[in-house]
C-alpha cells in the first residue's frame, strides 16, 4: 500500500539560495541535508508534517552536482520547478513488483538508497501521465522524528 505523500522533489539551481526562500517565506526548517553521489544531486529535506501512516512529508529541494546527472538534464530543459513526487510504503520492493506487473516501467531493478537511508525507485514519468514518480521506504529510525 502507498499510505502517504512523502516529498515532492524540487529541482534548483543554487541550493543555498532556494534553502533560503523557503526559510524567509514560508518558516520552512532544513531538517536534513546530504550529497548523493549517486543520483547526483546535494540536497534538503524540508520536513513538513507528519502523517498517520507514522512517516512525514517533506519538499525535497534538490541540486545537480553534474551536468550528465538526471536533475542537471531537466534543468537545462526545463529551468527550475517541481521535478518529482514520491509516495511512502513500507514495502518498497513489493509495490515496485505489484506496479511493474501493471505494465509501468521501474526504472531499478532494486531500490536504490535515497535521502536519510531511505529505499527508492523511480517510475517512468512517460508510463505516468508525465509525471516522474518516486517510490520511498524510510529508515525505520528517521520517519516519526520532530
Ligand atoms: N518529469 C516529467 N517528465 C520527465 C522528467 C521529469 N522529471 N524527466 C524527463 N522527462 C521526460 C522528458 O521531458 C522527455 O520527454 P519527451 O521525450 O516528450 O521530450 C522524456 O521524459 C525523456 O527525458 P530525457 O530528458 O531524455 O531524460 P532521460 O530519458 O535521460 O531520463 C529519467 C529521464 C526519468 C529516466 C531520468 O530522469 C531518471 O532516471 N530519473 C530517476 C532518478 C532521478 O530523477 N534522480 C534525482 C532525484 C533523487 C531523489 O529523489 O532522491
Ligand atoms: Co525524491
Amino acid at each position: 500500500m502507498l499510505t502517504r505523500i512523502d516529498h515532492i522533489g524540487i529541482a534548483c539551481l543554487d541550493l543555498d539560495t532556494t534553502v533560503e526562500f523557503y526559510r524567509t517565506t514560508y518558516g520552512f526548517e532544513v531538517y536534513h541535508s546530504e550529497i548523493n553521489e549517486e543520483q547526483g544531486v546535494r540536497e534538503a529535506m524540508l520536513r513538513i508534517n507528519g502523517t498517520d501512516d507514522g512517516g512525514a512529508t517533506w519538499i525535497q529541494l534538490l541540486e545537480p552536482i553534474r551536468d550528465d546527472s538526471p536533475v542537471a538534464k531537466w534543468l537545462a530543459k526545463n529551468g527550475e520547478g517541481v521535478h518529482h513526487i514520491a509516495f511512502g510504503t513500507a514495502d518498497v520492493d513489493g509495490e515496485a513488483e505489484s506496479i511493474r506487473g501493471k505494465g509501468v516501467r521501474v526504472l531499478y531493478d532494486q531500490p536504490r538508497r535515497g535521502s536519510m537511508d531511505s529505499r527508492i525507485t523511480f517510475l517512468h514519468p512517460k508510463d505516468c501521465h508525465g509525471v516522474l514518480t518516486e517510490l520511498v521506504t524510510s529508515a525505520p529510525n528517521e520517519t516519526a522524528a520532530e
